[in-house]
């Protein structure tokens, strides 16, 4: 037996996000959001799921944070859905919107809990896509006032903030992949939002500087780990690619205000270019507080010509899989964690996701999701690992609370550590739950 043991100040705490958890989409003078319109476009999500009520956690908010209590949290991840703030993307403020969340978020701090507040979780009001969304430069100054108003708003009482979850997501899974809102399939145009998404992040730090908030703020890309099958040039060229797309990519402009040289030259042999204006790498080479990271899964890949955008393919040898079909992969985690830190430096960092999926439905009243307390068991080991190396980890946030929906997978793929029940919304804590509970309690677990 061997303890792995956290450090004493170590944050530990669950995330969600507001189109996967809230429901309640037309109350409150909520706009409408991409993922409204894309969830009821036929064939875009699995059995035409959509967000209209999900968990309902807008009006079971209370609910949701005494399970949060009874877990021992010391901070939770949400994110503001932008449409209830400015229905229509810019113009008036919807008091409604603004009087829930400081509901919600007076609800976390009288239980003790600190939030920590994503500003963009995906949901763009859909008045601002109609106008050609994060393609369009309009969108960063959307943006900006958005921002700007919930730093005036919440200042004093949260404390950290995210502008932007999973950008690669936003930009090539969303825009050149097509498998999330607003579905399109076009490099050049992915290209286009991830750097205005770069932007967008970069004003709203000088903004939240500007203003002098208390507090701190980062951003939370999402990382996988291509390990190269083997160590031919071809392999560690292809991987290097493979890992750039959602690490060099997304890091480099804000950490060291360029993009990745061998990255730009890939992407120019398709013909692609980054629209760059003047004065825009020094906006987003802002310094930030601290980095998110979401982590799932990685492999094993090797060269393979023209497969892919990268000439790169994944090796199964034979991985456990999760239920969603993604590899489990715990020492992917500790490798993208160590290689950040090797790369960016000792920036504080908070796993803001990492969690899996397995569908497991109450038996008798009881949720034995035995392959999720796993994976929690082999990522926290993982994660202990990197600490040891280094590496600069202030807290750990599972994905997720709560079974919810997930985008383009619908309600098919559960990924809580509390199970939902979709038709009567009851709430039913799982085997990983407690594990997690008493983990939390102690500060450490045996392995
Ligand atoms: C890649 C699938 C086709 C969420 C992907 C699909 C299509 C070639 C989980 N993170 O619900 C990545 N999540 O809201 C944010 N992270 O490709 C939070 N990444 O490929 C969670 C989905 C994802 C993905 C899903």
């Amino acid at each position: 037996m061997a303890i792995i043991q956290f450090p004493r100040d170590m944050k530990w705490g669950t995330a969600t996000a507001s189109y996967q958890i809230e429901g309640a989409y037309k109350e409150g003078g909520r706009g409408a959001s991409i993922w409204d319109t894309f969830s009821k476009t036929p064939g875009k999500v699995v059995n035409g799921d959509n967000g209209d009520v999900a968990c309902d956690s807008y009006h079971r908010y209370k609910e949701d944070i005494q399970i949060m209590k009874d877990l021992g949290i010391s901070m939770y991840r949400f994110s503001i859905a932008w449409p209830r703030i400015f229905p229509n993307g810019t113009g008036e403020v919807n008091q409604e919107g603004l009087d829930f969340y400081h509901r919600f978020v007076d609800e976390l701090l009288a239980n003790g809990i600190e939030p920590l507040c994503t500003l963009y979780h995906w949901d763009l009001p859909q008045a601002l896509q109609d106008q050609g969304g994060w393609n369009e430069r309009a969108t960063i100054d959307a943006f900006e006032v958005y921002a700007k108003t919930m730093f005036n708003e919440f200042k004093g009482k949260i404390k950290h903030w995210i502008t932007f979850n999973e950008p690669w997501c936003v930009s090539f899974l969303s825009n050149y992949i097509g498998a999330h809102a607003p579905g399109n399939q076009d490099l050049q145009l992915a290209v286009n939002v991830a750097h205005h998404l770069h932007v967008a992040h970069g004003v709203a730090v000088k903004c939240f500087r500007t203003l002098g908030i208390e507090g701190q703020i980062g951003y939370a890309p999402n990382v996988e780990w291509n390990e190269p099958f083997s160590q031919r040039q071809a392999d560690i060229e292809a991987c290097t690619r493979a890992n750039a797309w959602f690490i060099e990519w997304f890091f480099d402009p804000v950490f060291k205000g360029s993009y990745p040289e061998f990255m730009l030259s890939w992407f120019e042999k398709k013909g692609i270019s980054i629209p760059i204006e003047e004065g825009d790498l020094e906006t987003i080479h802002q310094p930030i507080d601290f980095l998110g990271i979401n982590y799932y899964t990685g492999s094993v890949s090797r060269y393979k010509e023209n497969e892919g955008l990268f000439d790169h393919e994944r090796v199964d040898q034979g991985y456990q899989k999760t239920d969603i079909g993604w590899n489990v992969y715990p020492e992917g985690f500790y490798k993208v964690l160590t290689y950040i830190t090797e790369n960016y430096g000792q920036i504080p960092i908070y796993i803001t996701e990492n969690g899996s999926c397995y569908n497991d439905e109450p038996v008798n009243g009881r949720v034995s999701d035995h392959g999720r307390l796993e994976y929690l068991k082999q990522h926290l080991v993982a994660l202990n690992r990197s600490m040891e190396n280094g590496v600069n980890i202030k807290g750990y946030l599972t994905w997720s609370l709560l079974d919810n929906f997930e985008w383009a997978e619908g309600y098919s793929m559960r990924f809580g550590i509390v199970h939902v029940n979709y038709r009567t919304l009851e709430r039913t804590k799982k085997d990983s739950f407690y594990w997690y509970k008493q983990t939390i309690e102690n500060n450490w677990f045996e392995v």
